[in-house]
C-alpha cells in the first residue's frame, strides 16, 4: 500500500519565496482579467483610484478594495458572475441575512481546484486509497457534503455518502462498511459518539474509525480533547465558506493551524475597525483573496471570521501559511447545527406576520452535543384571539413552520404577552446564547 506525504509535491513542497512569486503572478493575472471582463470590478477600482498597472508588488493588494458578502446579496443571483451560464458546471447556495441567499457559480476548473484542495488536506492528515471515509455533511446546496465527496474521490478514498440524520444508522454503516474516517461538524461527532454509547457501541474498541474532519462551525481545543479522549479518534479542523467554494483548507498531521495553500488563496488578517493589515500572531478579520477562481472571483473579502495567521514553515515541512482556528465572528451570525443563522433573518420572517409584535428574542442553548434554537416572539397588542387556545396554538405552529421554511433549522417557538420582554436603549441584544463551547 503506498502512503502518499503530498498529494501534490510540486505546490505543497514550494518555498516561502516561491509560493509568493507564484501569488503575485496569480494576482496580477486576475486583476487584469477582472478589469477587462467585470464591469462590477471595473467599477470598484475606479472607484478606488486603482488600475491593474498599480499592482507592482504582492503587498500592493492593500491597493485593492475589499468585498462584502453584501455585495454578492446585491448582486443576487448571478450578476457578479464572469461568464455565462454556459461556462457554469454547479450552483451552490447558502442563507444570507434578509431572506435572500447566497449564490456560488462554479466552473468545472473551480470545481478541481476546490476538490484538489481537499485533496492536499486529507493526504495531510495520512488518508488516502487505503481509507473508508462516511460524509456526514449535509449533500445539497450546502457545500459541506460535495465539497468533502470530491476531495475523498480524489485522493481514492471510498466515500460512503451519508449526510446528516438518521445516527443510529450512520453508526451501523461505520461497523458494517469499516470506515476508517468521517467528514461532519464537530456537534454531530459528540452526538454520534452519545448515541453509540447508548447502543452500547464503544468507537475505539468496535470500530475502525481514527480520523475526523471536522468543521463549518466553531469549536474549541477543549472539544477536541473531549472527541479524542471518548473516541481515540484524532480530529482535524477544516475550514471555508461558500463564498469561497465551500471547505478548503485543513489542519495537517501536525493539527497546529489550519494551512491555507498559497496557489489557490492569499490571505490577510486586518483589523476590522480601520482595515489595516495585521501581524502573525495578531488576531483580526480574515480576508481571503481567491487567486484562481473563474466563475465568481473573490478578492480580499471579508468573512467576517476572526483568526490569526502564523508563517513560520510547519514542523510538517510544508510553507504554506497557517491560520489559527476561528475564534469567533465580527458579526452577529449564528451557527445552529452547522447551519448559518442570521438574527436579521428571523426578524424579517417575523415582521412579516401581522399578529406578532416587534420585540423578540432568540435563545441559542445546547442539548446534549445538539444545537437548540428557541425563538421568543410577543403577540401584538390587544389581539382579539388571544386568549382563545387553539388560535395561540395555530399561531405558533405557522410561525416555527416560516422561521423553519426561512432559516432551515427547526426552531421552537414561545409566544409571549406584550410588553413581557427587556427593553433596550442602545442596541438591543436580541441573542442569548447559552452554549458553552
Ligand atoms: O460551512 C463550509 C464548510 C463545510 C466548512 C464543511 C467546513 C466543513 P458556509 O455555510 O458558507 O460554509 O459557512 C461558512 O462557517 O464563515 C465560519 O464562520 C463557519 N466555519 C466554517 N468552518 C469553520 C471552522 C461552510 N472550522 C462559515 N471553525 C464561516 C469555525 C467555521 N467556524
Amino acid at each position: 500500500m503506498i502512503y502518499l506525504k503530498y498529494w501534490d509535491p510540486r505546490i505543497e513542497e514550494m518555498s516561502t519565496a516561491d509560493i509568493e512569486a507564484l501569488q503575485f503572478k496569480l494576482l496580477k493575472t486576475l486583476v487584469y482579467r477582472l478589469y477587462s471582463f467585470s464591469d462590477f470590478y471595473r467599477a470598484r477600482m475606479k472607484g478606488s483610484n486603482v488600475h491593474p498597472d498599480d499592482i507592482r508588488s504582492l503587498d500592493d493588494i492593500v491597493k485593492l478594495p475589499f468585498m462584502y458578502k453584501k455585495d454578492l446579496r446585491d448582486h443576487y443571483p448571478d450578476k457578479m458572475f464572469i461568464g455565462g451560464q454556459e461556462d457554469l458546471v454547479r450552483y451552490h447556495v447558502s442563507s444570507g441575512t434578509t431572506g435572500k441567499p447566497t449564490v456560488v457559480g462554479y466552473t468545472q476548473k473551480d470545481l478541481d481546484n476546490w476538490s484538489t484542495s481537499v485533496a492536499r488536506g486529507l493526504t495531510s492528515v495520512g488518508l488516502g486509497r487505503k481509507d473508508v471515509m462516511q460524509v456526514s455533511y449535509g449533500y445539497g446546496l450546502f457545500t459541506g457534503g460535495l465539497g468533502l465527496h470530491y476531495g475523498a474521490e480524489k485522493i481514492g478514498a471510498t466515500v460512503v455518502p451519508a449526510s446528516v440524520g438518521n445516527t443510529e444508522r450512520q453508526i451501523e454503516l461505520i461497523q458494517d462498511l469499516k470506515v476508517t474516517a468521517i467528514a461532519c461538524t464537530p456537534s454531530y461527532m459528540v452526538h454520534m459518539a452519545e448515541v453509540a454509547e447508548k447502543m452500547g457501541i464503544d468507537i475505539n474498541r468496535d470500530t475502525k474509525l481514527r480520523t475526523a474532519i471536522l468543521g463549518a462551525e466553531p469549536w474549541t481545543e477543549k472539544m477536541r480533547a473531549r472527541i479524542e479522549k471518548s473516541t481515540g479518534i484524532k480530529a482535524y479542523d477544516i475550514y471555508g465558506t461558500s463564498e469561497l467554494s465551500g471547505p478548503l483548507f485543513t489542519e495537517c498531521s501536525e493539527q497546529n493551524g489550519i494551512h491555507i495553500w498559497g496557489d489557490l488563496a492569499y490571505v490577510e488578517v486586518i483589523d476590522p475597525e480601520t482595515g489595516e493589515r495585521l501581524g502573525p500572531g495578531e488576531r483580526g478579520e480574515l480576508a481571503i483573496t481567491m487567486l484562481q477562481k473563474e466563475a465568481l472571483p473573490m478578492i480580499r473579502y471579508r468573512i467576517g471570521d476572526v483568526a490569526s495567521f502564523d508563517d513560520s514553515e510547519c514542523a510538517c515541512g510544508r510553507a504554506h501559511l497557517r491560520i489559527s482556528r476561528i475564534q469567533g465572528r465580527v458579526d452577529d451570525m449564528l451557527i445552529i447545527r452547522g447551519i448559518n443563522v442570521f438574527p436579521s433573518q428571523v426578524e424579517f420572517t417575523l415582521m412579516s406576520i401581522p399578529e406578532l409584535g416587534e420585540h423578540f428574542q432568540i435563545v441559542v442553548d445546547r442539548q446534549g452535543a445538539l444545537d437548540t434554537m428557541l425563538v421568543r416572539v410577543e403577540l401584538k397588542n390587544a389581539q382579539p384571539f388571544s386568549d382563545k387556545l387553539d388560535d395561540l396554538l395555530r399561531l405558533k405552529g405557522k410561525v416555527a413552520h416560516l422561521l423553519k421554511n426561512s432559516l432551515n433549522v427547526a426552531v421552537d417557538v414561545e409566544l409571549v404577552s406584550p410588553g413581557t420582554l427587556a427593553r433596550f436603549e442602545g442596541k438591543a441584544k436580541r441573542v442569548v446564547d447559552r452554549r458553552v463551547l
